[in-house]
Parts: C-alpha cells; sequence; structure tokens
C-alpha cells in the first residue's frame, strides 16, 4: 500500500505531493513499482505531546476534500488499482467513495458516528486502526501493561462494534497503529507479538514506514530511514501482516522478492 500524502505538514514527506499533479504522478509511480494499492490522506495525524511537538493540525472537511478530489478524481481516470482514503470524516469518506474511492482507512476506527453506517451502507472494506486518546495529546501519558494483548483486545472490540453497526466481517482489516500512543519499546514488542493480532482472523495492515520508533533503535531523520522500514516491514510481512503501508515502495518490493525467492529457493528441486 503506497503512502500518498496530499498534506502540507506529514511527518515524512509533507508539503511535497500538495500539488495534484505531482501526487498523481508519484502514485502512478508507486503503482508502477509495484504497490497493489494506494491510500490517500489529506489531513496529516501526525501524533502530538512527544517527538513531534503539538502534533498535526487538525483540517476541516472542506479542506481535506480541497486537497483529496483533484488527485483522486484523476488517479480514479488513470487506474483500476484500489484507492484507500485516509480519513476520520464520515462527510469525507461519503465523498471520497462517490468518486470513486474503493476502501476507508480510519485512523480512529469509526470514531465519527456517521462512519459506521457510511462503511456498512456502502458495503466498502475499512481499516480500523488503534490509537488511543486525542491525536493532538496522545504521545503524553502512555499507558500499557501488555501492548500486545491489549491492542489486540481493543481492536476486536472495533471490530465487533463495527459488526453490530452492520459492516461485514470480510470487510474489516485491522491496523495496530504503530507510532499511535505508544512508546518506541511498545511499538517494538508490538511488531514482535504480531502473529497474536493476526490471530484474530482480520487481514492486518502494518504502518511502520519511517516511523520515529525507528530512530529511538538507530538515529536517524525521516528520509534516512528506509533500511530501518524494510527490517520492519520484512518483519511484519513473514509474521503475517497482509498489507504493509509504506512510502518505498521500489525497495520495499525488492527487499521482499529477495527475502520470498530465498525462502522458496530449492524447493522445487
Ligand atoms: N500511519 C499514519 C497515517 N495513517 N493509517 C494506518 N492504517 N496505519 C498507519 O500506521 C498510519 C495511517 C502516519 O503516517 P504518514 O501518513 O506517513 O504521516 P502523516 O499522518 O503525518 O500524514
Amino acid at each position: 500500500m503506497g503512502i500518498l500524502n496530499v498534506t502540507p505538514d506529514s511527518f515524512s514527506d509533507g508539503g511535497l505531493w500538495l500539488d495534484p499533479r505531482a501526487a498523481v504522478e508519484h502514485g502512478l509511480a508507486m503503482l508502477a513499482a509495484g504497490a497493489d494499492l494506494l491510500d490517500l490522506g489529506a489531513e496529516s495525524t501526525r501524533p502530538g505531546g512527544g517527538v513531534y511537538g503539538p502534533g498535526a493540525e487538525e483540517v476541516p472537511a472542506a479542506r481535506e476534500l480541497e486537497r483529496l478530489l483533484p488527485v483522486l478524481r484523476q488517479l480514479r481516470a488513470a487506474t483500476d488499482a484500489p484507492l484507500s482514503v485516509d480519513t476520520r470524516k464520515a462527510e469525507v469518506a461519503e465523498i471520497a467513495l462517490s468518486e470513486g474511492a474503493d476502501l476507508i482507512n480510519d485512523v480512529s476506527a469509526l470514531e465519527d458516528p456517521g462512519m459506521a453506517a457510511l462503511v456498512a451502507r456502502r458495503g466498502c472494506p475499512v481499516i480500523l486502526m488503534h490509537s488511543r486518546g486525542e491525536l493532538a495529546t496522545m504521545q503524553r501519558g502512555i499507558g500499557f501493561a501488555d501492548p500486545a494483548a491489549e491492542v489486540a483486545a481493543e481492536l476486536a472490540e472495533a471490530a465487533a462494534r463495527a459488526m453490530a453497526a452492520g459492516i461485514a466481517r470480510e470487510a474489516i482489516i485491522l491496523d495496530p497503529g504503530i507510532g499511535f500512543g505508544k512508546t518506541a519499546e511498545h511499538n517494538l514488542d508490538l511488531l514482535r507479538r504480531l502473529d497474536e493480532l493476526v490471530g484474530l482472523g482480520y487481514p492486518v495492515v502494518v504502518g511502520a514506514s519511517r516511523k520515529s520508533f525507528l530512530a529511538a533503535v538507530v538515529d536517524a531523520p525521516p528520509a534516512g530511514r528506509l533500511a530501518g522500514s524494510l527490517a520492519a516491514a520484512a518483519w511484519a510481512a513473514h509474521h503475517g501482516a497482509a498489507l504493509l503501508r509504506v512510502h518505498d515502495v521500489a525497495e520495499t518490493r525488492q527487499f521482499l522478492a529477495v527475502w520470498g525467492a530465498i525462502e522458496r529457493a530449492g524447493a522445487a528441486a
């Protein structure tokens, strides 16, 4: 899943793809590099209270749509690849779906009261991502006794709420929310025990690309975290993740292809 942030303030690529033409080109380039789908985000969800200071600015729906729609429309016209929209707002999701988006990536796991009913009505897939608290302050006062177990339990509850609202089980994708209200140690432990989340039986998406927990292991700025991102991607892929949300599509593809080729080598001999 290639990340396409049409935002001025995303933590690693803010401002790079604000021009719709550049965004569309970048999206198509990620598909050409091997992405199976694109995740379009027009509101940064950079959590506040930690390494990112106050966190991302909250964006009104009208501004989010203004950034998103030109890119979504052009990409929809140019490709049949699935297009996901990263939004917490039912109002944005509804218009995005009517403009050809295929799935909704909701980092708040259906917090907007209109979102569950919308997704149920449209019958589209939805990513329910784990987070705790408000984006602006979630990196303060973090408290987990057992992050992997608690995240799995809270996501199971989110999935149950979604199904109670009429969303089909097959439409639900879960995400541990790497970096959202978690310390670096929590993020590492969530990856180490990813199989517990995979064990719930839903497809799992992991978004570790360029995130700050990587720099807690070996210090590097976001643009210098490719090697760490690949390690996290490979770990996640080999512990059951169905989808990887990444900035560096070609590199991730190559890394996983070689890993897989080594695993399969000799099997046919
Ligand atoms: N991470 C970010 C945004 N959306 N969605 C899912 N499902 N999983 C994630 O881990 C996730 C997400 C944050 O990363 P990024 O989009 O690169 O930055 P920003 O939120 O600052 O735009």
